[in-house]
């Protein structure tokens, strides 16, 4: 006989009369599937009563007081519990109801973890329950084995805590897999920016971005932006053009980067990954048909406020401004170290701003 809360599959089961498992309703309150099978047993106490319950589940149930009265009254109960490590049924429904919404978005959805894991066992063991831990599926046939035994021959309950899939376990593989796949987006973009002054973001905010969402792809490359720009600007200080230009075009830079920060922390994630996936778009299409412009630095001394203002504004909400910026300095033509100097410069009050601002808004 099996009571159940939440993802038993009769399917898989052979029945074979009435009376054989018991759901409760799934609007209806839980913690219901333990109490109920303590009832069951102690109407028959000849027969096999199983309770199954999610990690979550067994929480609701009060399970000091259902152990400690299994003991009680000698109910030899088999409790198993499928421990996902998580609110998985809250988190189903946040995202059907939001798909686009921040926690859907988000790599682990707030509110819906149980990591780090109870160690359930010990909570049966209190009350002298056998009770198991299964970490590996091969190693559960031989767990219920023991479990029957212990039922049978020392007329005790017994508590199965079966790790599955979509628990701690696994979120830790996924953040290696993440980290894996980082490794590369950091080192192209490094590549690219040692090679020719800019362009790293453009390689690794798409695939950060990819993994996790727009405003910590923006975050983590803040990181990195600052020290080697900062690098650059020193390194190739003696190749900085004259006047004003590099001051006006990294100043308007940093205030459009405080508007584009602040943008980051409000806009929805669907708009800022669709901002960002049309700048990467945009900015190849541009690339490739009109790669030959050229301005004179003289003409381009008057753009250089508004375009750095803008360009900071999308490395700001985007964390790429090379469709801007980077296409502007191409088109006058600078040397490759004094474009070196213009655009570190640039990215030096970007990081600045970016890094504090984001700090301010906690992310
Ligand atoms: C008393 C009560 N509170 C809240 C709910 C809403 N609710 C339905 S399923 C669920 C999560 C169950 O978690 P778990 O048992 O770990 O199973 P999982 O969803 O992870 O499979 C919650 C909180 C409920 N049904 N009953």
């Amino acid at each position: 006989m099996a009571f159940t809360e939440l993802g038993l599959l009769p399917q898989y089961m052979s029945l074979s009369g009435p009376n054989r498992v018991f759901f409760n309703v799934h609007a209806d309150g839980l913690g219901w599937a333990i109490p109920a099978a303590l009832g069951a047993q102690l109407a028959d106490r000849n027969r096999l009563v199983i309770s199954m319950v999610g990690d979550g589940s067994y929480m609701f149930t009060n399970p000091t007081a259902c152990h400690q009265i299994a003991k009680a009254l000698e109910l030899p109960i088999l409790i198993i519990i499928k421990n996902n490590g998580m609110w998985n049924a809250v988190r189903r429904s946040v995202v059907k109801a939001y798909p686009d919404g921040t926690a859907a978005q988000s790599n682990t959805m707030p509110l819906t973890s149980l990591e780090p894991a109870p160690n359930f066992s010990m909570i049966a063991q209190a009350s002298r329950a056998h009770a198991e831990q299964v970490l590996n599926p091969q190693d559960l046939p031989s767990a219920l084995q023991r479990a029957l035994r212990v039922i049978r021959e020392e007329k005790r309950q017994v508590l199965l805590d079966l790790r599955v899939a979509g628990c701690g376990i696994g979120s830790i593989l996924m953040d290696w897999f993440n980290i894996a796949c980082l490794v590369p987006a950091f080192y192209f973009g490094g590549v690219l920016k040692g090679a020719t002054g800019a362009g790293a973001p453009i390689i690794a905010i798409p695939i950060i971005s990819l993994l996790y969402d727009v405003p910590t792809a923006v975050a983590a490359f803040t990181i990195p932006n600052f020290p080697s720009n900062v690098w650059h600007s020193w390194k190739f200080r003696s190749h900085q053009t004259t006047g004003m230009f590099a001051w006006a075009f990294a100043g308007f830079g940093l205030l459009g980067a405080v508007v584009g920060t602040t943008k980051l922390a409000y806009l929805s994630p669907s708009l800022l990954s669709l901002i960002l996936s049309t700048i990467v778009v945009a900015y190849l299409i541009f690339r490739r048909l009109k790669s030959d412009w050229i301005l004179p630095l003289d003409t381009a001394r008057n753009f250089g406020p508004s375009v750095g203002f803008i360009g900071g504004t999308l490395q700001g909400a985007a964390g790429i401004s090379a469709p801007v910026s980077i296409t502007f300095l191409n088109t006058i033509k600078l040397a490759r170290l004094t474009f070196i100097a213009v655009v570190s410069m640039f990215f030096v009050n970007m990081s600045v701003v970016q890094t504090t601002v984001l700090a301010s808004y906690g992310i």
